[in-house]
C-alpha cells in the first residue's frame, strides 16, 4: 500500500486498509510497483511505430537524436500525441455512431426498448441541422436527424465540413478552422487519416502532424456533441435533481448493481427494468429491493438525468467492489479497470460485460443489442440478484460518506434557470453579470482521475480558489464526479467557498429556479462526452456578445487528466479558443518544438492554448490570470 499517497475522499482512506489486510493491490499499490515509470514515455520520445523499432530519442543529446527510420524527437512526439487525438475520437465517436444508429432503429421501429422522450429537442436538433420540420411527424424527423448524423461518419466530399461541427461553434470560428484547413468532414475519415499519415515514413513534419491533430480533436468534438445531443432526444435533457454520492450510496440491504462505463443505451434500460424486478430481490432476502448506483461516465448519465447516485469515479472504481456489497458491476465501454476481472476471484461482486468490442476475462458477458435491450437488462439484474445471494457479510465495508449533489444542469437548464430571471432574454442577467465583473469568467473542470497525483485534490483545490475570485464553475465526467463525491455540488459549498458577487448571483438564480437557496457551486453538466453542453452555453454567449469564443472569459482545466479521450478533449478546447489547463506533465516536453507549439504558438492560430502547471493553487491563479486578461481585451 503506498503509504505517502494522500487522499481527500475519506471513503477511500477507510476502506484502503481493509483491502491490504485482505492481501489485495488496488491502482494505487500497481502504481507503487511500476516506479519509476519510463523516462523516454513520460517525455514522448519513444516511437514503436515499426517493427524496426523501439526506438528512443535521448533526451540529453548524448545518444541517438533519431530513430532508425531518421524520425527526431518532434515527429516522433507529434505522431505520438495525434495518435492518442484518433483514439480519443474513435471512441467518443463510436459512442455517438451507436447512439445516432439507436435513433434510427427508434425511427423506423425496431428498438421497441426505446422512445423519443424530448421531442422539443429533437426539433430543435432537427432546425439546428437546417432540416425542415413541417409536416412531419417525430418519427420521420428522428429519421431525417439520424440520417443526416450519420452523413458526418460517411460524407466524402471533404469541402463540406460536418454538420455538428459547423452548426454549433460560432460562424467565425468555423470560417477560422475552415482556412485553417482543420475541420473535419467525416469523423472516421479524419481518424483514418491521422493513422495512415502516422506510419512508418509519412508526415514526418511536426507542425503539420499536430495541425493533423487539432482536426481530429475536431473530429473527437463533432462526435461528443451528437452524442450528447442524440442522447438527449431519446432519454432526455437532464434538469435539475437532487441525488447523492460516494460509496455510501451503496446499501447493505439492497442489491446493488453497479453501471459503470459511458454509454447510456443498457444502464438507461437497467433503471428502467430494475424497478418491475425489486420484489425478486426482496425475495432473495434484500430488504431494501434493488439499489442502482453509478460510476464514471455512466454513472454521470444516469445521475444527470435520473437522480441515480454515484458511488465513485474513474480511479477508486476497484474501491466500489471492495465494499464487498455491489452484486453486479455491469460495464459497457472505456475506462473500466481489467483489474476488476481479478478482484472478482476475492469477492462475489458478478462483474458483466455487455458490448462485444469491451471484454474482459473474468467476466460474465451478457451481449446487449439495441432489439433484445429489455431482455439483456432483465438478465443484468437476474445475474445481480443470484449474485446477493452468494454474498459474504463478513466482507461487506461501506463506508458510510456520502453528500448531497445537485446535478443535471444542461444547457437548457441553465438557459431555463436564468429564463426565470428575463423570460424574453435569459442570456441577459448571465451576460451582465460578466460584464459588471460580478461574475468575473467561467472556468470547465473535465477530465479523468489519475495515479500522478493525489485523487480529486486538484479539482478540489483550483476550484475552491476561483470560486473565491467569483469565477462560474462547470464540471463533466470525472471531474464532475469528485466535486459530486467531495460535497461542492451543494448549496452549502456556495455559501463556504463562492466569493461575494458570485454567490449573491447563484442566489438570485437559485432562489428563481425555486431551490430555496442559491445553484450549487460547481454545476454538473454531466458525462466527458457533455463537455459540449458548455460550448453550448459559450457559443450562446459569444453569440450574443457579437465576438468569437476564444475572446470570452471562460477557461477550462483536466488537472487530473489520463486517458487519450481527455487528450482530445482538451485539443478541441484548445482549437474552439479555450486557454486549456493541464495538472499532469503531458508525455509531448521531449521535443521542445511541439511543447511550444501546445503552450504558446497556438495562441495566435486558434485563441486557444495549453498551460501547464502541476501546482493547483498556482494553476487557479494562472487561470484567474487569463480570465483578467481577457476581460480587459474586452474592455470590461
Ligand atoms: O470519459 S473523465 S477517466 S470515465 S476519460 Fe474516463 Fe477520464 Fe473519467 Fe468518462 Ni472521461
Ligand atoms: Fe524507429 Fe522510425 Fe520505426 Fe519509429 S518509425 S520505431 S522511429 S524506425
Amino acid at each position: 500500500m503506498n503509504k505517502d499517497y494522500k487522499f481527500v475522499d475519506q471513503a477511500i482512506e477507510e476502506l484502503l486498509p481493509k483491502v491490504k489486510e485482505a492481501g489485495l493491490d488496488t491502482v494505487w499499490d500497481r502504481f507503487k510497483s511500476m516506479q519509476p515509470q519510463c523516462g523516454f514515455g513520460e517525455l514522448g520520445i519513444c516511437c514503436r511505430i515499426c517493427w524496426k523499432g523501439p526506438c528512443r530519442i535521448d533526451p540529453f543529446g548524448n545518444g541517438s537524436q533519431r530513430g532508425i527510420c531518421g524520425a527526431d524527437a518532434h515527429t516522433i512526439v507529434a505522431r505520438n500525441l495525434i495518435r492518442g487525438i484518433a483514439a480519443g475520437a474513435a471512441a467518443h465517436s463510436d459512442h455517438g455512431r451507436h447512439i445516432a444508429l439507436t435513433l434510427l432503429e427508434v425511427a423506423e421501429g425496431h428498438a421497441p426498448a426505446y422512445c423519443i422522450k424530448d421531442e422539443k429537442k429533437l426539433m430543435s436538433v432537427a432546425a439546428r441541422l437546417g432540416l425542415s420540420t413541417e409536416g412531419k411527424n417525430v418519427r420521420q424527423v428522428a429519421k431525417e436527424v439520424a440520417l443526416a448524423t450519420l452523413e458526418d461518419f460517411s460524407r466524402q466530399n471533404s469541402s463540406i465540413p460536418c454538420s455538428w461541427a459547423r452548426q454549433t461553434m460560432t460562424a467565425e470560428r468555423a470560417e477560422k478552422l475552415t482556412a485553417l484547413g482543420v475541420m473535419p468532414h467525416n469523423i472516421d475519415a479524419v481518424v483514418a487519416g491521422i493513422m495512415n499519415r502516422t506510419h512508418v515514413g509519412c508526415d514526418a513534419d511536426p507542425v503539420n502532424l499536430l495541425l493533423g491533430g487539432l482536426k481530429g480533436a475536431l473530429a473527437d468534438y463533432t462526435g461528443m456533441y451528437l452524442s450528447t445531443e442524440l442522447s438527449d432526444v431519446i432519454f432526455g435533457t437532464p434538469e435539475p435533481v437532487i441525488t447523492t454520492a460516494n460509496l455510501g450510496v451503496l446499501k447493505e440491504d439492497a442489491v446493488n448493481i453497479a453501471v459503470h462505463g459511458h454509454n447510456p443505451l443498457l444502464s438507461e434500460i437497467i433503471c428502467d427494468v430494475a424497478g418491475s424486478m425489486d420484489e425478486e430481490a426482496r425475495q432473495a432476502g434484500a430488504k431494501e429491493g434493488i439499489n442502482i448506483v453509478g460510476v464514471c461516465c455512466t454513472g454521470n448519465e444516469v445521475m444527470a438525468r435520473r437522480g441515480i447516485p454515484l458511488a465513485t469515479n474513474y480511479l477508486s472504481q476497484e474501491m466500489a467492489v471492495l465494499t464487498g456489497a455491489v452484486d453486479a458491476m455491469v460495464v459497457d465501454v472505456q475506462c473500466i479497470m481489467p483489474s476488476l476481472g481479478v478482484l472478482q476471484e476475492c469477492y462475489h461482486t458478478q462483474l458483466i460485460t455487455t458490448m462485444a468490442t469491451n471484454k474482459i476475462p473474468g467476466a460474465v458477458h451478457v451481449e446487449f443489442t439495441e432489439k433484445t435491450a429489455l431482455e439483456d437488462a432483465r438478465r443484468v439484474v437476474e445475474l445481480a440478484i443470484e449474485a446477493y445471494k452468494r454474498r459474504d457479510k463478513n466482507k461487506i465495508n461501506i463506508p458510510q460518506y456520502k453528500e448531497t449533489a445537485i446535478v443535471g444542469f444542461s444547457a437548457e437548464a441553465v438557459f431555463a434557470a436564468l429564463s426565470k430571471l428575463n423570460k424574453e432574454d435569459p442570456l441577459k442577467p448571465l451576460l451582465d453579470n460578466i460584464v459588471n465583473g460580478n461574475i468575473q469568467g467561467v472556468a470547465l473542470f473535465a477530465g479523468c482521475s489519475t495515479t500522478r497525483v493525489a485523487q480529486d485534490h486538484n479539482f478540489v483545490t483550483i476550484a475552491r480558489e476561483l470560486a473565491r475570485h467569483n469565477v462560474l464553475l462547470l464540471a463533466t465526467g470525472c471531474g464532475a464526479g469528485a466535486f459530486a463525491k467531495l460535497g461542492l455540488m451543494t448549496q452549502e459549498a456556495t455559501e463556504a467557498y463562492a466569493g461575494d458577487s458570485l454567490k449573491a448571483v447563484l442566489t438570485a438564480v437559485g432562489e428563481a429556479a425555486g431551490l430555496n437557496g442559491p445553484l450549487p457551486l460547481v454545476l454538473h453538466m454531466g458525462s466527458c462526452v457533455d463537455n459540449t453542453r458548455a460550448v453550448t452555453v459559450a457559443t450562446a454567449l459569444a453569440n450574443k456578445l457579437g465576438v468569437d469564443l476564444d475572446k470570452l472569459p471562460v477557461v477550462a482545466s483536466a488537472p487530473e487528466a489520463m486517458s487519450e479521450k481527455a487528450v482530445a478533449i482538451g485539443t478541441w478546447a484548445v482549437t474552439l479558443g479555450i486557454p486549456t489547463h493541464l495538472g499532469i506533465i503531458p508525455q509531448v516536453t521531449g521535443s521542445s518544438l511541439v511543447t511550444e507549439v501546445l503552450t504558446d504558438k497556438l495562441k495566435d492560430l486558434v485563441g486557444g492554448y495549453f498551460i501547464v502547471e502541476t501546482d493547483p493553487l498556482r494553476a487557479a491563479g494562472k487561470l484567474y490570470e487569463v480570465i483578467r486578461e481577457r476581460r480587459k481585451a474586452l474592455g470590461i
